[in-house]
């Protein structure tokens, strides 16, 4: 049967056709044909299969997505088209399952992804949340969290009718197994997510996303990473993860069963990779259970050590999971006496209390298990795995160099080019043919056009298609009114201090005086902030407030609106983020030197032509690399730099404030306008922090950032050299595809 005798049989059943069902109607109809085609295909074969462990596989919405890999995108939008419907309308009725903070998350959808693409064997293996990370509405100048449910009666959810016995120190639940499909692109192979669930849950909360932390058998899937400000949901997160990690753990032991494979082969057949410390109890639980089933200790932590490979995501010290020992006392007490043996173990062979599992404060550190037990660690871009071997892992990297390596991070342009911008992506086809969907490196083949001049007009004339349609989005679901022949300035990632959107703020602040000062901007400016700041994180929200109180201190005035404007974009996800990547122009990078690990939304808005304002972190520095300096504007101090500010704990904001240059800046937040308009307490909050802690040193770059950006703003201005250096950034992203990325974890650890 082909697409439309399925979709046509599909809306039969429900008693309707294509000419007369709702989008939404006809959006649920889409997926249960499509599953029925995914069903019919075979996961990727091979003598080794990789499990990849992760809390957060923020997968977006996966109608196109799927039907791009499955080769029937054209079909089925032509299909639409010849009824009068249009495949981004139904795309619209489709709820996104938000299952992931950020980067880390979208990374491992976009592994999986890849993993698929290339036929290699490897399933996902995480947690079934029912309401998300949260909903964010923008109300009275501040962030309210909301549930974001996203399972209806038709899911992309496969219940498969398997369940596993996971047992904690008061009571054992049953861990359902729920299936997302991953098909590969055009190539016969669908992998697997597998999403753990509890049997009975809970209803989502009334108002808000508070609900009873202690009610384990019915929330412990109902959100991601639950406030952690107090005990209880602190508590439940490790729930969580012991929840996750022995289900997944007993799936690997069923499935190597199944396969006739002794455990004693466990290495042979299986690679365990864990992304980042959130899967770590999956060591302890795994030789717990080889143990259960008879193998000795020693010979359980050889198997183990030898089939996992840890991922670090970050450098900064609260993100990195130290467990008080009476948490899994409380959780799961049968893990303790194994993570015992392996931290006596680990300091036999190294008494430095620096790499202690257990330290001496009974807390249980679990990056510190997961290097010593798995066979490879690795960072996430060149610079961060250079950090983490001479400064935050050194001691590690002195005992185990050999377990080190560097995998740069990617992007799947499935989603990130051919998905969300079309125009785009036929344009560059047109040019050097499809190969480069498959073959990333081949968009290198469009680096001669920088010399055709109508080649550059289309690209242009693209992204001039793409900022109207974003404007045209932002007018209809936030009621503004956007220039379309500004500069899109735009910054999109979690809020945090170290991504400083504070000092984007400050150069807003800075901006809207210069026009008031009667110092117009060659053509109007339009600064869109997309973020999402975590529940208790106090300045962060400050800064959400400070933003929205600028958004209206511009829009109010007739004197700045015409040549400015301030956008929060509300509830920013994967969904947003495709509507506002395809349009950007100026890519903001921003984050304190040293401090991001890698950054995945800088590859994204490169490969869809938007030039990168950054520092020299993360993957800026390989981007940098790439483009060459005219194609890329950097400024700011460099992370050795910053690195020796901080050990010589030789910073202090307050110098720089007392500068005439920027300090006005700092003062406008508690200028009558804004206080005119804004909670004094939040404003003074930020205020006091940037002069007096400023821990992330946004006054330290903020100079540099002002005149860097003008003359970036500047260069705009000769269109021609501006769309030159977005066919450089478009031709060198091909790098950054997460096909090559995933081709290196197997070269270099997995080898499937
Ligand atoms: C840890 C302990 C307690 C509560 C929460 C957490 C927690 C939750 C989520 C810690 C970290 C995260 C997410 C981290 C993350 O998204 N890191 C990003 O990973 C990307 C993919 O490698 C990088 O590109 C980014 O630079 C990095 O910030």
């Amino acid at each position: 049967m082909n697409v439309k005798e399925r979709l046509t049989d599909v809306l039969a059943q429900r008693g309707t056709t294509l000419d007369t069902c709702s989008n939404g109607a006809l959006c649920q109809a889409l997926l249960v044909a499509l599953r029925a085609y995914q069903q019919e295909l075979k996961p990727a074969q091979g003598q080794k299969k990789l499990y990849y462990f992760s809390a957060e596989f923020l997968v977006g919405r996966l109608l196109r997505a799927n039907l791009i890999n499955l080769g029937l995108e054209e079909e089925v939008e032509a299909l639409l088209k010849a009824h009068g419907r249009s495949l981004a309308q139904v795309e619209d009725c489709e709820p996104e399952p938000s299952l992931g903070n950020g980067g880390l998350g979208r990374l491992a959808a976009c592994f999986l992804d890849s993993i698929a693409s290339l036929g290699l064997p490897g399933d996902g293996v995480g947690l079934n949340y029912h309401y998300g990370l949260f909903r964010q509405d923008l109300k009275s100048g501040r962030q309210v969290e909301l549930p974001d449910p996203w399972i209806e009666d038709d899911s992309w959810l496969v219940d498969t009718g398997i369940s596993f016995p996971v047992t904690f120190r008061d009571c054992t639940l049953q861990a359902k197994l729920m299936d997302l499909e991953i098909p590969g692109y055009r190539n016969g192979v669908c992998n697997r997510l597998h999403l753990f669930d509890v049997e009975a849950p809970a209803p989502a909360p009334r108002d808000g996303i508070s609900f009873d932390k202690t009610d384990i058998a019915g929330h412990l899937t109902s959100f991601l990473y639950p406030d952690d400000s107090d005990e209880a949901g602190r508590l439940l997160r490790v729930y969580q993860q012991y929840f996750m990690v022995s289900a997944g753990a007993q799936l690997i032991l069923r499935e190597l069963e199944e396969r006739g494979c002794s455990l004693q082969s466990l290495d042979q057949h299986v690679v365990i990779h864990i992304n980042d410390t959130h899967p770590s109890m999956v060591i302890p639980e795994l030789i717990r259970l080889l143990m259960e089933r008879g193998v000795d200790l020693e010979r359980a932590i050889y198997l183990v050590e030898r089939t996992c490979a840890y991922t670090n995501h970050t450098i900064l010290a609260e993100a990195l999971e130290k467990w008080p020992v009476h948490y899994l006392e409380q959780v799961a007490p049968q893990l303790l006496p194994v993570i015992r043996a392996l931290d006596e173990r680990a300091k036999r062979h190294c008494a430095d209390p620096a790499v202690a599992i257990w330290d001496s404060n009974n807390l249980i550190h679990m990056a510190h298990m997961d290097i010593h037990y798995s066979s490879h660690v690795n960072g996430v871009a060149a610079l961060h795995t250079e950090i983490l071997k001479n400064t935050e892992l050194n001691s590690f990297y002195r005992l185990y160099p050999e377990k080190f390596n560097n995998k740069t991070n990617g992007i799947t342009l499935r989603r990130w080019l051919m998905g969300c911008n079309r125009p785009l992506s036929d344009l560059i086809t047109e040019a050097i043919g499809p190969a480069w969907k498959t073959d990333a490196q081949q968009l290198q083949n469009l680096a001669p056009l920088t010399e055709d001049a109508a080649f550059l007009a289309r690209l242009t004339e693209v992204k001039a298609d793409r900022k109207a349609a974003l404007a045209q989005w932002l007018r209809e679901k936030q009621g503004l009114s956007l220039a379309e022949d500004a500069v899109y300035d735009i910054q999109i990632k979690r809020l945090h201090q170290y991504k400083r959107q504070q000092m984007n703020a400050l150069y807003a602040i800075y901006k809207y005086l210069e026009i008031k000062a009667g110092h117009l901007p060659q053509r109007p400016l339009v600064m869109i902030w997309g973020a999402k700041a975590a529940p208790a994180y106090t300045l962060a929200k400050d800064t959400i407030h400070l933003l929205l109180c600028l958004q209206k201190l511009v829009a109010s005035d007739p004197q700045v609106s015409p040549w400015l404007s301030i956008v929060m974009v509300e509830n920013y996800n994967v969904s947003a983020a495709e509507m506002l990547v395809p349009a950007c122009d100026i890519s903001e990078q921003i984050s304190l030197a040293s401090k991001e690990a890698s950054g995945t939304g800088n590859m994204k808005l490169m490969a869809n032509g938007a030039v990168t304002l950054g520092t020299l972190d993360g993957a800026n520095v390989e981007i940098a690399e790439l483009v060459g300096r005219d194609n890329i504007y950097l400024f700011g101090r460099s992370s050795q730099e910053v690195i020796d500010l901080y050990q010589r704990n030789a910073y202090r904001s307050s110098d720089y404030w007392q500068r005439g240059d920027i300090g006005y800046l700092v003062d406008f937040l508690l200028s009558p306008e804004l206080l005119a308009l804004g909670d004094p307490q939040c404003l003074a909050r930020l205020y006091k922090d940037f002069i007096a802690k400023d821990y992330f040193m946004a006054l330290l770059d903020l100079r540099d950032y002002i005149d860097t950006k003008e003359r970036c703003l500047n260069d705009y201005e000769d269109r021609t050299a501006w769309s030159k250096k977005m066919l450089v950034n478009i031709a060198q992203s091909g790098y950054f595809s997460s096909d090559r990325t995933i081709a290196e974890y197997n070269r270099d650890i997995w080898h499937l």
